[in-house]
C-alpha cells in the first residue's frame, strides 16, 4: 500500500460509521500522535449535519475500551464457561485451519456455515474476502434475513425494489407519517428534516403501538395493534377511493391491477377497520383524509412493523398508498424504507458467488434448528463448524434456549470474530480480535440517503488486532486456498466495489471519495425516483396485481395477514399468552452493540418492562416491581414501567440486552420464535405472546 494511503500521526481523518442504521454518517476523526482523541460528525454533509447519535460519540471510548480483543484466544476451559488463553496468530489459524479441513473430510463441506450480518455495514469487512472463503470452500449459504427481508420483498413486489422516496426533500411535504417506526432513536438524522417539513406547516403523525420518544414529538400518535398495518392501509384506500381523492391519471398510467385493489378495499370499511386494529373509526377516516388531502406526503415506514408473520404483506400494502394518490410526482412524496437499491456497487465481483458448488442455503433466523436438528433443519449434514462475525447471535437471534442448546454442543467447533468478549463469544473454540472502523478501509452504502462513503483507518490496529478481510485472507492461506482473490488488498477491494458502468454510480470514484469523504450518487436533486413511472417491476408499473406473488401461492392484491399468534389464528394461545411483546431497540444500543459501554448501559438502566396501567393492575404489578416474562419457548426477567403509553394488550422490552449483562442471564430472545415472515423468510420478532407475572 503506497505510505499517502497509510494510517496518519497527526491530523483528521475522514470515516463513515459503520453501524446499521439508516444515517450512515460521514466521521471525522481527529487524531494526536497517533491516537484517536476526537470524533464528530461532518458538518458539512447534507444529512450527517455535524453531530452524531448517542452511541457513536462514544466510539472512541468503545475502540479503547479495556476489554476490547486484542490478541486471538482459545478456549481453556469447559464450552461456553467462558474461559480462554491467550495464542499466537500462526498457533490459532494452522489450528483452525485444520479443524475446519477434518469437519470438511469427514461431514462434506456444507457441515460448515458462516453467520455474519451488519456489526459493520462495510462492503469490505461485511461481505468481500469471508464471501470468497466460504464460497471457495463450498460452505453452506447463510440467508441473511434477520432484519430487512420482509419488507425488501413487500417493496419488490410492488414498486420494484427499494428506491425510496428522498428524505432531503421531506422539508417540501404538508404531511409527514412516520409509521412503525421510532425515528429519534433509529433513524435520528431524519428527524432535522422532519422538524423543517413542521416548520413549513407540515403535520406529523406516528403510527405505533408504543408512545415512543418520537411518538411523544410528532403532532398525532395513532397506537396500533401490532401485526395489523395492512389493514388500516386497506382501510385508508378504501376511504380514498370511496370520497374520490384518487389520482385517476397516475393509476391509469403507471400503476397495474386498479381495479382488483379497488375491489378488495371495497371490503375494508373504517368499522371493520377500527375491529381489525384498534383504531377507532374516525381517526382512520381523518388520516384518510389528510392523506388524500395532501399536497405530498412522505411516509416513513421503517422495519419495525415487518417484524411480524405478516410483515412482507403489511409493507407491500402500504407501499401502494402514494401510487392511489400520486404522492409519488414530487420530490419527497412517497414511501422509504430504504435507500439501498439506488447503490449498485459490484457485489459480484467482491463476493465471487460464481465459484461456489451449489449447495445449501441456511436461514440465519433458523439458527437454533440449524445447529440442533440432524439435517440443520433443511436437509445435508449437520453444522460442525459455525464461524462467526459482524453479529452476536446469542443475544440478538430469536429463540435463544434453542440457540444456546446449540452452541453448547461438544462437537461444534466454533470461531468467533471480533470486537468483545459476547454472549457468543463465550461460547466459541477460537475468538479472533477484529479492528473497528478506526482501523481498517472500508466503503459503505447507505439505506437511508444517497451517499457514498469511505472509511480510512485513522490509527493503527490496536494489540494484533487484524481487519476480517484479513483474517480471511490468512485463513485462506492457512487453509491452502491458493486462488488469485485472496490476494487482493483492501484498497483493491475497494476499486472492485467502485468498478461498474452503472449510471448511479457515475462519479463514485475512489479518488472521489479520498478527496471528499463522501459523494451523492448520479442521481438529480431533487430526487422523485417514480415521478413518471418507471417501477422497477417487471411490468414497470407499481403492481397493485403481482403475478409474482400468485406464483409463489400468495394473494396477489394486498391483503391483511394477521399475526401467527394473534387472536384470529392462535385465540387459545392468546387465552393463556394475552399480552404482545414488542422488544424493540433501546434508545442507547444498536441492537446488542454499545450494551457493554458503561455510561450507554447506566442509561438504559436495566432490563425494562413498559406495561400499560389496565394490564398491571389485575396482574398485581406496580412500578418498580421484578416481573418475569414468559411463554412457552422460554422467559426472561425485568422491572416494570406501569405507563399509559402504551397500548392495552403491548408490552415492551427495550433491547438487545447482552444476556451476560442482565441480572438472571437472559433476554427478550428468550420468548421470541423461530418462525418466518408470509414472504422474504424475515423474522418475527414482535410476533410474540406472552404473560406477564410477579417473580
Ligand atoms: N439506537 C438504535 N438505532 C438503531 C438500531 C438500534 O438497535 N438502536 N437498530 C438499527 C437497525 S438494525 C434497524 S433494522 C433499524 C430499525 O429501526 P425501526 O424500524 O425504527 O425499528 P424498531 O425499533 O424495530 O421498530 C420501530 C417501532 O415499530 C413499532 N412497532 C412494532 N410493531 C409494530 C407494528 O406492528 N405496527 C406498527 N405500526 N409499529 C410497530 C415499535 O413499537 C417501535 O417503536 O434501526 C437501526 N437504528
Ligand atoms: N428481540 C429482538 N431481537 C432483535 C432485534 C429486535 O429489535 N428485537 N433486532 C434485529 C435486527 S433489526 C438486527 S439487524 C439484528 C442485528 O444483529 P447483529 O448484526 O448481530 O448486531 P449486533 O448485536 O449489533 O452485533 C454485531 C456484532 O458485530 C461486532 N462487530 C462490529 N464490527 C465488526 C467488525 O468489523 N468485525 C467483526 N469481526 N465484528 C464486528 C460487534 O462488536 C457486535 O458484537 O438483531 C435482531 N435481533
Ligand atoms: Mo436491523
Amino acid at each position: 500500500m503506497s505510505s499517502e494511503l497509510a494510517a496518519i500521526a497527526n491530523g483528521t481523518v475522514r470515516g463513515a460509521c459503520p453501524h446499521d442504521c439508516p444515517d450512515t454518517c460521514a466521521m471525522i476523526t481527529t487524531v494526536e500522535n497517533g491516537r484517536a482523541v476526537r470524533i464528530e460528525g461532518d458538518p458539512d454533509h447534507p444529512v450527517t449535519q455535524g453531530f452524531l447519535c448517542a452511541k457513536v460519540n462514544r466510539y472512541l471510548e468503545r475502540t479503547y475500551h479495556p476489554e476490547r480483543l486484542q490478541y486471538p484466544l482459545r478456549r481453556a476451559g469447559p464450552k461456553g464457561s467462558g474461559r480462554f488463553e491467550r495464542v499466537s496468530w500462526d498457533d490459532a489459524l494452522t489450528d483452525i485451519a485444520g479443524r475446519l479441513r477434518d469437519v470438511i473430510d469427514r461431514h462434506g463441506s456444507e457441515a460448515v456455515l458462516p453467520y455474519s450480518y451488519a456489526g459493520t455495514m462495510g462492503y469490505l469487512q461485511g461481505e468481500s474476502m469471508d464471501r470468497r472463503f466460504f464460497h471457495t470452500l463450498g460452505a453452506s449459504k447463510l440467508d441473511r434475513t434477520i432484519c430487512s427481508t420482509a419488507g425488501g420483498m413487500g417493496m419488490r413486489m410492488t414498486v420494484g425494489g427499494n428506491l425510496g422516496a428522498d428524505a432531503e426533500s421531506l422539508p417540501d411535504c404538508d404531511l409527514v407519517i412516520l409509521w412503525g417506526t421510532n425515528t429519534l432513536t433509529s433513524n435520528p438524522h431524519l428527524w432535522p428534516f422532519v422538524l423543517r417539513a413542521r416548520e413549513n406547516g407540515a403535520r406529523v403523525i406516528c403510527i405505533d403501538p408504543i408512545r415512543t420518544r418520537t411518538a411523544q414529538q410528532c403532532d398525532e400518535w395513532i397506537p396500533i395493534r401490532p401485526s395489523t398495518d395492512a389493514a388500516l392501509a386497506l382501510g385508508i384506500m378504501h376511504v380514498l377511493f370511496r370520497d374520490g381523492l384518487q389520482d385517476d391519471d397516475f393509476l391509469t398510467e403507471h400503476t397495474l391491477g386498479a381495479d382488483a385493489l379497488r375491489a378488495r378495499v371495497a371490503e375494508w370499511t373504517p368499522e371493520r377497520v377500527c375491529a381489525t386494529t384498534g383504531v377507532p373509526t374516525k381517526t382512520v377516516e381523518a388520516l384518510a383524509t389528510a392523506y388524500g388531502r395532501a399536497r405530498n406526503a412522505f411516509i416513513r415506514i421503517n422495519y419495525g412493523l415487518q417484524r411480524h408473520s405478516g410483515g412482507g404483506m403489511a409493507v407491500r400494502t402500504i407501499a401502494c398508498l402514494p401510487a392511489v394518490t400520486g404522492h409519488w410526482r414530487r420530490p419527497g412524496g412517497g414511501v422509504q424504507l430504504s435507500t439501498s437499491l439506488n447503490f449498485r456497487f459490484n457485489a459480484a465481483a467482491l463476493h465471487r458467488a460464481d465459484v461456489s458448488p451449489p449447495v445449501r442455503t441456511i436461514n440465519m433466523i433458523r439458527l437454533g434448528d440449524a445447529l440442533t436438528k440432524p439435517d440443520a433443519g433443511v436437509g445435508g449434514p449437520p453444522v460442525h463448524a459455525l464461524v462467526v462475525y459482524n453479529s452476536n447471535p446469542a443475544a440478538v437471534a430469536p429463540d435463544l434456549v434453542t440457540v444456546r442448546r446449540g452452541l453448547a454442543r461438544e462437537d461444534l467447533f466454533t470461531v468467533v470474530l471480533e470486537h468483545f468478549q459476547t454472549d457468543t463469544a463465550d461460547w466459541a473454540d477460537y475468538v479472533l480480535p477484529a479492528t473497528t472502523q478506526l482501523e481498517h478501509w472500508d466503503v459503505h452504502l447507505a439505506y437511508g440517503h444517497l451517499y457514498a462513503t469511505l472509511n480510512r483507518p485513522a490509527i493503527a490496529p490496536l494489540g494484533e488486532a487484524l481487519p476480517n478481510t484479513e483474517i480471511f485472507r490468512r485463513l485462506a492461506r492457512a487453509m491452502r486456498l491458493t486462488q488469485d482473490y485472496f490476494r487482493d488488498d483492501d484498497v483493491r477491494l475497494i476499486r472492485q466495489a467502485l468498478d461498474t458502468n452503472h449510471v448511479r454510480m457515475q462519479g463514485v470514484t475512489f479518488e472521489a471519495l479520498l478527496e471528499r469523504g463522501w459523494v451523492r450518487l448520479n442521481v438529480p436533486k431533487p430526487y422523485a425516483p417514480y415521478a413518471n413511472g418507471e417501477f422497477l417491476t417487471p411490468s414497470g408499473k407499481c403492481e397493485f396485481y403481482s403475478e409474482r406473488l400468485a406464483q409463489m401461492g400468495i394473494d396477489p392484491v394486498p391483503t391483511y395477514t394477521p399475526p401467527a399468534e394473534g387472536p384470529e389464528l392462535a385465540p387459545d394461545l392468546v387465552a393463556r399468552r394475552p399480552l404482545t411483546l414488542v422488544s424493540s431497540p433501546a434508545h442507547q444500543f444498536l441492537n446488542s452493540t454499545f450494551v457493554n459501554l458503561e455510561p450507554l448501559r447506566r442509561g438504559a438502566r436495566r432490563p425494562e418492562c413498559i406495561i400499560h396501567p389496565d394490564d398491571a393492575a389485575p396482574r398485581g404489578i406496580r412500578a418498580e416491581d421484578e416481573v418475569e416474562i414468559r411463554n412457552d419457548r422460554g422467559a426472561f426477567r425485568a422491572i416494570a414501567r406501569v405507563e399509559d403509553g402504551i397500548k392495552r394488550g403491548v408490552v415492551w422490552a427495550p433491547s438487545v440486552w447482552w444476556t451476560k449483562l442482565t441480572p438472571d442471564g437472559r433476554n427478550a430472545n428468550d420468548t421470541t420464535s423461530q418462525r418466518e415472515t408470509d414472504f422474504g423468510g424475515g423474522a418475527t420478532f414482535y410476533d410474540n405472546q406472552v404473560e406477564v407475572g410477579l417473580v
